[in-house]
């Protein structure tokens, strides 16, 4: 049976330090669910659609191996969505203690839901400071973004 796994984020927009963390997760499930998730604590800079089309169009260009599916999710749990696809695993990314105190009640609620595991990967050191609010920030403010973000990125946050 495939093992199959979910990152689910915001990726508003797709950073360098997603694209590590998306990497070497496909290299260690089978199948892996890139998942764009609306943050109702967080206000938008991008709509859902083009968050997704971005981390596709990312994503090929990154060389990425053809295991990875990009999905949005609004439907209500994530849980359910893992569910719907099959999938035992969350995957997220952990930057700080910061990460970690958000990260644990969740990874708990969502264990006694649906059975579905968190498993927590450390981020490279080379992209561990980078975060989409980051680079909604230095764009908001007129700044290059192109070292924190993949080039369809920073070539989209440039037209606007
Ligand atoms: N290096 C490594 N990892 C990183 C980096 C980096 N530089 N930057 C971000 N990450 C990780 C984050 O820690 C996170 O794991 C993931 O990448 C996505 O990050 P963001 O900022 O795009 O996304 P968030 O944090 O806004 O996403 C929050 C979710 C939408 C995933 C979260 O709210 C969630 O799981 N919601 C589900 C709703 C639900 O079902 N709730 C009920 C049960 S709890």
């Amino acid at each position: 049976v495939d093992r199959i796994a979910v990152i689910p984020g915001s990726f508003d927009p797709v950073t360098l330090g997603h694209l590590d963390v998306i990497e070497r997760a496909a290299g260690l499930w089978d199948e892996l669910h890139v998942v764009v998730v609306h943050n109702p604590d967080k206000e938008a800079m991008l709509p859902i659609a083009q968050r997704v089309s971005l981390l596709e169009q990312s994503i090929v260009d990154a060389g990425f191996p053809g295991n990875i599916v990009v999905a949005s999710w609004s439907m209500g749990l994530l849980v359910d969505y893992c569910t719907d696809v099959g999938a035992q695993v969350l995957v997220k990314g952990i930057r700080s203690q910061v990460d970690v105190a958000y990260e644990t009640p969740m990874a708990i609620v969502n264990r006694n839901l649906a059975g579905v595991e968190t498993v927590f990967l450390l981020p490279d050191p080379a992209h561990g400071h980078v975060s989409s609010s980051l680079v909604r920030q230095v764009a908001a403010l007129g700044g290059d973004v192109s070292p924190y973000v993949p080039s369809a990125v920073a070539k989209r946050i440039q037209r606007s």
